[in-house]
């Protein structure tokens, strides 16, 4: 162990496209996803394995990032600086990474592995490096457009289940009439909306209209760039306004909570580039009084472990997207099992890193291609 003092060298990295049907196709106001494909990321150091999964989609359809600009940012430029190197912390893979403009959901799969790596190699649950503080998050369930029927459907169970908080994805036409149909058979349940982009400061009174649902908060309601409009919007409104896309930075959340832009952050690690930029993100917002929560991009479970492990650092008060991978995924990619109980999301594993292990023979029927770096 003493040679984790003089760093910990990345003897090697294995890098795949996994992907993975979904139950239920996932749809939101400007995608459908039937299955999730992943990159997947295994740095290998110390005769030990850390793993993550990368969170841009096939398409620039979330945020800019691909899969094919990812594989080949990570195969031609990152992945050959750091494999052979050793690194005394992750915040020295961290600032080595970050001269480089955007990417960030590139950057961040290579940190959060090595993150699991290197606390593998200190025999140190990844939420105790990070400074989490829960046994178990308060998790809730982001339901994607359906009819309203099938939708209520969808609540009746999450409710059933015990899921703390229920988010309703919204756009154009589907959106008022959903809430009141929600609203009249679930008067009490926390319900959220969240609109991926899809209104403009032309929407006022539809975005006003929300104030009578008794909403959390409306999640992004604005394009990504907009954090000028959405302080326009939050002036007019009651109801606070939650930020997701419009968040990569830590500069980012200080401006929008500065310019009153937003009363709630989600944060999402890949989107924002790691946990350096999630934990800085994390204290920002706690600083302003502004609760954050964990948001989820459907990962599978090692994507899935990571999200539980940030989600319990102190200022994550509202319940995140991390739901039972069961909701996702017939069969996960993972050996154990990451499934929620009455609304909490069990911190996977006593042992050190994310604490959880791939299930190998299923990886290898889903994987769509492998590359090997280094020994
Ligand atoms: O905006 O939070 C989002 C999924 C894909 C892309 C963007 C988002 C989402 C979700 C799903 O809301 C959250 C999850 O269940 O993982
Ligand atoms: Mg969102």
């Amino acid at each position: 162990m003493a040679s984790v003092f003089e760093g910990l060298r990345i003897d090697g990295a294995e890098l795949r496209v996994v992907s993975l049907p979904l139950i239920t196709p996932f749809v939101v106001s400007n995608q459908t996803m039937t299955d999730k494909v992943f990159p997947l990321l295994v740095l290998r150091g110390e005769g030990l394995e850390g793993y993550a999964e990368a969170v841009m989609d096939p398409f620039p359809d979330y945020l800019e990032e691909t899969i094919p600009g990812a594989l080949a940012f990570l195969r031609e430029l990152i992945l050959p600086q750091i494999v052979g190197r050793r690194f005394a912390s992750p915040a020295e893979l961290t600032a080595l990474m970050a001269p480089w403009r955007g990417h960030r959901m590139s950057k961040a799969v290579v940190e959060m592995a090595f993150w699991d790596l290197w606390c593998k190699a200190l025999d140190l649950p990844l939420k105790s490096a990070l400074g989490g503080v829960r046994d178990a998050v308060p998790v809730g369930v982001s339901i994607g457009i359906a009819p309203i029927s099938a939708t209520l459907a969808r609540i009746a169970v999450a409710q059933q289940a015990g899921y703390k908080r229920i988010k309703l994805k919204v756009a154009q036409g589907h959106d008022l009439d959903l809430l009141a149909a929600v609203r009249r058979d679930f008067p009490k349940i926390k319900l959220t909306v969240d609109a991926n982009t899809a209104y403009g400061l032309a929407d006022l009174a539809t975005l006003r209209a929300m104030d009578d649902f008794d909403l959390d908060y409306i999640e992004q309601p604005l394009a990504v760039d907009d954090i000028h409009d959405h302080a326009i919007v939050q002036r007019q409104i009651r109801t606070a306004i939650c930020l997701d896309e419009s968040i990569r930075t830590p500069a980012d959340c200080r401006k929008a909570l500065a310019a009153e832009a937003a009363r709630v952050i989600n944060i999402k690690v890949g989107r924002v580039g790691g946990y350096a930029a999630a934990r800085a993100i994390h204290d920002v917002s706690e600083s302003f009084g502004a609760p954050v929560w964990c948001g989820g991009m459907l990962e599978s479970g090692i994507g899935r472990a990571h999200n539980i492990h940030l989600a319990t650092l102190p200022n994550f008060t509202k319940p995140g997207d991390t739901s039972s991978s069961s909701r996702y995924f017939h069969r996960d990619i993972i050996n154990e099992p990451l499934e929620a109980a009455g609304g909490l999301m069990p911190v996977p594993g006593n042992g050190a890193g994310i604490g959880v292990t791939l299930d190998w023979d299923f990886l290898n029927t889903v994987t769509l291609s492998t590359e090997e770096f280094g020994a």
